[in-house]
């Protein structure tokens, strides 16, 4: 079943072309030059974009309502083994022509799964062997991978949160070979996000039981990532709801409670996605703020939900707008490290041509590259962070200083009003300013 030489799995679709701004090519980027050196580093390096397998190479467009609508030629041949090989041909077929430079995985969706652990644990070490060589031939990287720990009926009440021991067992062997295989593909991280790791109801459920349950899982892996010298950065992935109707780690700031609470917090940073934060109530760029404020920010799966939809609908981003307030706090943050952005994005189940999955990932990537340059201007020209020092400014100095660095308390502060201080004046937030100032720099 192995590709010959020069068969193409998406022929009449050529490697992506950076043609520029005035470009009429739909399938040319017009904003994404992975050439481009900008301050000593190629636009490809970064952006360090990812694709997502699991969308991209096991979507079909199924809903509840009716099954898949997208028929990949490749998709065909009794044994699963030999498909899941082709499959992967296809893909890195795919990372090098829209010039992606990693690619994400969760262990199921790479190989299929055996009658047993040991013999998923064989097929998947055939599987990742192949994709070892795809990787080497082709120079795509892997930016993470994870264990499918949520669509196994095995885990319908959870995995590591789930009431029988043996459910925890299991997942614990399963998440320990899902290690083991990213380092083997040399994964530059690790993501826990915790689909059924919440509750239905709480009629039937412990949630103090549940939630030390999910810590000592994840103290595990540390221990056992370490022990195998794997060198990749942990990454909690936030959501509040969805498939469970409360997940544990609902949102960033609850995630950094749960990893103080246990004693985990230097061993994970966030990996934020922008549907799992507007489900949560959120911005994309608060979630992004609350992990940077404490030095959590790890990585971003890059995707968008529908303002009118209150579920996850992992739709491709071109809000240049959101993104651009997303870059300008990543940037500031000092970037996303051994991060990336993951098109942790679908295409819609009408989208079925294979030319589909290329207008997505070009219109998100172009979105970003697009954003990525307008927020440099914006840190460039400093007017927002000046507005803002200036406006925190009566703390830079005298009893404002005084209060930062807790010299005084509020005795001497009820002293000062008294006596010197009086009355405060207000002043104006500006925020309809500032919202002209920032369509100033998207809309030339
Ligand atoms: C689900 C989701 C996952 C994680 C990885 O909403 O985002 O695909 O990114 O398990
Ligand atoms: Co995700």
């Amino acid at each position: 079943m192995a590709k010959s030489k020069n068969k193409s799995y998406f022929s009449g679709l050529d490697r992506v072309a950076y043609e520029g701004p005035s470009s009429e090519n739909p399938l040319a980027f017009r904003h994404y030059n992975p050439a481009e050196v900008i301050d000593g580093k190629t636009m490809k390096e970064h952006m360090r974009f990812s694709i997502a397998y699991w969308h991209s190479f096991r979507g079909t467009g199924s809903d509840p309502f009716g099954p898949g609508t997208i028929v990949r030629p490749w998709e065909k041949g009794k044994d699963p083994v030999s498909v899941a090989k082709v499959r992967l041909e296809a893909g890195f077929e795919f990372f090098q022509k829209i010039e992606s430079p990693f690619w994400c995985f969760h262990d199921r969706d790479i190989a299929p799964e055996g009658k047993t652990l040991a013999e998923s644990n064989k097929i998947l070490d055939q599987v990742v062997a192949h994709a070892k060589q795809l990787q080497k031939s082709t120079g795509v990287k892997l930016l993470w991978g994870t264990a499918n720990l949520f669509s196994n009926p095995r885990f319908m009440a959870g995995a590591s949160t789930n009431p029988d021991a043996h459910v925890f067992a299991y997942a614990a062997a399963q998440v320990k070979k899902a290690l083991e295989v990213t380092q083997e593909l040399g994964g530059e991280n690790y993501v826990f996000w915790g689909g059924r790791e919440g509750y239905e109801t709480l009629l039937n459920t412990n949630l103090k039981r549940e939630q030390d349950h999910l810590a000592t899982f994840m103290h595990m892996a540390a221990d056992y990532a370490k022990s195998i010298g794997f060198k990749g950065q942990f990454l909690i992935e936030p959501k509040p709801k969805e498939p469970t109707k409360h997940q544990y780690d609902f949102d960033v700031a609850s995630g950094i409670a749960f990893l103080r609470t246990y004693g985990l917090e230097k061993i994970f940073k966030f990996n934020i996605e922008t549907n799992h934060a507007t489900l949560a109530g959120h911005t994309f760029q608060h979630e992004i703020e609350v992990a940077a404020a404490q030095g959590m920010l790890g990585s971003i799966d890059a995707n968008s939900g529908d303002l009118l939809l209150g579920w996850d609908t992992d739709q491709f981003n071109t809000d240049v707008k959101e993104l651009t307030l997303a870059m300008v706090s990543i940037l500031r943050a000092g970037g996303l490290g051994s991060g990336g952005f993951n098109f942790d994005a679908k295409l819609r189940r009408q989208s079925i041509d294979p030319s589909d999955l290329f207008h997505a990932h070009i219109g998100g990537m172009d979105a970003y590259a697009a954003a990525f340059k307008v927020a440099r201007q914006i840190l460039a020209e400093g007017q927002f962070e000046r507005f803002v020092a200036d406006r925190y400014s009566s703390f830079d100095s005298g009893f404002g200083k005084d209060i930062e660095t807790r010299k005084i308390g509020f005795k001497e502060l009820e002293k000062l009003v008294l006596t010197k201080l009086g009355e405060p004046t207000p002043r104006s937030g500006r925020q309809e300013y500032l919202e002209n100032l920032l369509n100033r720099y998207l809309v030339k």
